[in-house]
Formats: C-alpha cells, sequence, structure tokens
C-alpha cells in the first residue's frame, strides 16, 4: 500500500515568510513525514528567520528566491539538482498584491496592479514547474498550489487577487495536463480564511473569519495545521491517482449556499 510517509524524498518549500506562514505549516508535515526540505525566501528582509525556521527541522538549504526573477528560479533549480540529483515535492505558497487592490472595488484595479498579481500569484507557478519538472520527473513527483475560494465567488475586498486565484487555479489543471505524461501532478489546496502576514492586508479579514465560523459546516475555521495535512496528502504517495484537482480545506464553507 502506498503511504503518507515521505522517507528519503525532496520537497522544496516556497512561500515561507514566518512562522505563521501556511507554507511553514506544511513544512513541518512534510519533516514529520520523514522528507529532506529545501526551502527558498523572498528577498534579504527574510533570509535570516528562514534560515532558522529551515535549520529548526534540520534543512542546510535555504535559496533565494524571487519568483520574478527567472534567473534566480532556474539557480535554485541547479542547486537542487548539484546538492540532491532529484525532487518529488514542490509547494508553491506565494500570493502578492498590491494592499491598495485589497480594499475597495475591483472595478478600480489598475493594470499595474492587475498585473503584479497575476505575475506573482499565478504565472509564478508556471516558472516553477518549468524550471522543476526536470527534477520531478525523475523519480515522479507532485506539486501543490495555495488557492482561496475568492477564485470563483464574490469575496468583498478579495478583488484582483480572486482573479489570480481564478488563473492560478486554471493553470492548475493546464499544467496537471502538461506534466503527466513526466509522472508528475499538479493540484491545490483551497484553504479556509488563517491569520498570516498575507491575509492581514486583506481588508475586513476578521469579518471573513467571524463569518465562516457563523456559516460553514462545521462552524468553525480550519487550524492551519490540517491545511497543511491535505497539503502532505497531495504531495505524498497516498494521492498518486489525483491531479489537476482542488481540495477544499476550509470546514466545508464552499459548499454553503447562504
Ligand atoms: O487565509 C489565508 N492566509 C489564505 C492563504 C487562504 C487561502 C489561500 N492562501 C494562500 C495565499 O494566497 C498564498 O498563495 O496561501 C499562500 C500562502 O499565504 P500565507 O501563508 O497566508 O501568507 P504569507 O505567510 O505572507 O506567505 C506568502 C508569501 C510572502 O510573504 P509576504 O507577506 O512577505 O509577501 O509569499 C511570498 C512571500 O514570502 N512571496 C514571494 N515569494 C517569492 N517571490 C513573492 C515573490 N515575488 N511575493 C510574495
Amino acid at each position: 500500500m502506498d503511504s503518507l510517509r515521505m522517507d528519503g524524498k525532496v520537497a522544496l518549500v516556497t512561500g515561507v515568510a514566518n512562522h505563521r506562514s501556511i507554507a511553514w505549516a506544511i513544512a513541518k508535515a512534510l519533516h514529520a513525514a520523514g522528507a529532506t526540505l529545501v526551502f527558498t525566501y523572498q528577498g534579504e528582509r527574510l533570509k535570516e528567520g528562514v534560515e532558522e525556521l529551515a535549520g529548526s527541522l534540520g534543512s542546510e538549504l535555504v535559496l533565494p528566491c524571487d519568483v520574478t526573477d527567472e534567473e534566480e528560479v532556474a539557480a535554485v533549480a541547479r542547486s537542487i539538482e548539484e546538492s540532491h540529483g532529484r525532487l518529488h515535492g514542490l509547494v508553491h505558497s506565494i500570493a502578492f498584491a498590491k494592499r491598495e487592490e485589497l480594499a475597495g472595488s475591483y472595478l478600480d484595479t489598475s493594470p499595474e496592479g492587475f498585473r503584479i498579481a497575476q505575475d506573482i500569484s499565478a504565472y509564478s507557478l508556471v516558472t516553477l514547474c518549468r524550471h522543476a519538472a526536470p527534477l520531478l520527473s525523475v523519480e515522479g513527483g507532485s506539486v501543490v498550489a495555495l488557492t482561496y475560494l475568492g477564485s470563483e465567488r464574490v469575496v468583498p475586498h478579495y478583488n484582483v487577487m480572486g482573479i489570480a486565484k481564478a488563473s492560478l487555479e486554471a493553470g492548475i489543471r493546464y499544467l496537471a495536463y502538461d506534466l503527466g505524461p513526466k509522472k508528475i501532478r499538479v493540484n491545490g489546496v483551497s484553504a479556509g480564511p488563517i491569520k498570516t502576514l498575507a491575509s492581514r492586508a486583506i481588508a475586513g479579514f476578521n469579518d471573513m473569519l467571524a463569518h465562516v465560523e457563523a456559516r460553514a459546516p462545521l462552524r468553525r475555521n480550519v487550524e492551519v495545521s490540517e491545511v497543511a495535512q491535505a497539503a502532505a496528502f497531495l504531495l505524498s504517495d497516498l494521492a498518486s491517482g489525483i491531479t489537476g484537482e482542488v481540495l477544499y480545506v476550509d470546514a466545508g464553507y464552499h459548499v454553503m449556499g447562504m
């Protein structure tokens, strides 16, 4: 029987900003399953913090990677090739929109704000997959990207990020088709709202938490560890038949009609 264990497997985790990051919770779940982890951080300001977190899980390879810099992404792939020669998992936990685009109305989205949100939050999955694919195809691999219900429902203030997540989710399906023949699966985890650095930028975020708690079938919000466990499942061999899928980890909120 296939297993959730990931001993001897190597996973690249992007998007750790601090100990509250969803990527960090996923890293801990993968570490508990026995995986060897490689981390990236965006920019010097996060370097020390991510190195410290990575060190606490015994990970030595911590690399700079701004996903808008294709050369930096290529360098990450080269480093992993040199150190491990292969990759089994890739976690995409990256999103960005200008703060002013996450308040007010979508109608006011600027062309530049639209482009930045798409570039960093959606196109980055293509860049990462293109450079990681040769490593992920050595023994077969699995990619997981974090997404949110704002891709398909109107969530006030989520605005341009909702459109970026719709693009990310369509991208998951196209990449699943492109990479399937290389034994690489590509899936998404659609998480319910969780307090992190990124979510604090969304106007009215606390109202979102209260709304979910009142209406979700489980009558509560999700824990970040629950999102992490679902991601670990999709990254593991237990999910060997699943690709192109978005798995909701949101206490069931997405099934509600009102
Ligand atoms: O409620 C939430 N927190 C949810 C988050 C619900 C559903 C989905 N998500 C998604 C987010 O949209 C994102 O895709 O989960 C993913 C991770 O978000 P997070 O854990 O909530 O937020 P955070 O800890 O801030 O990590 C996102 C990180 C950035 O942090 P900051 O806050 O410093 O922008 O994405 C990274 C960065 O580390 N990031 C980049 N990495 C590489 N290159 C870039 C970039 N250009 N821009 C942002």
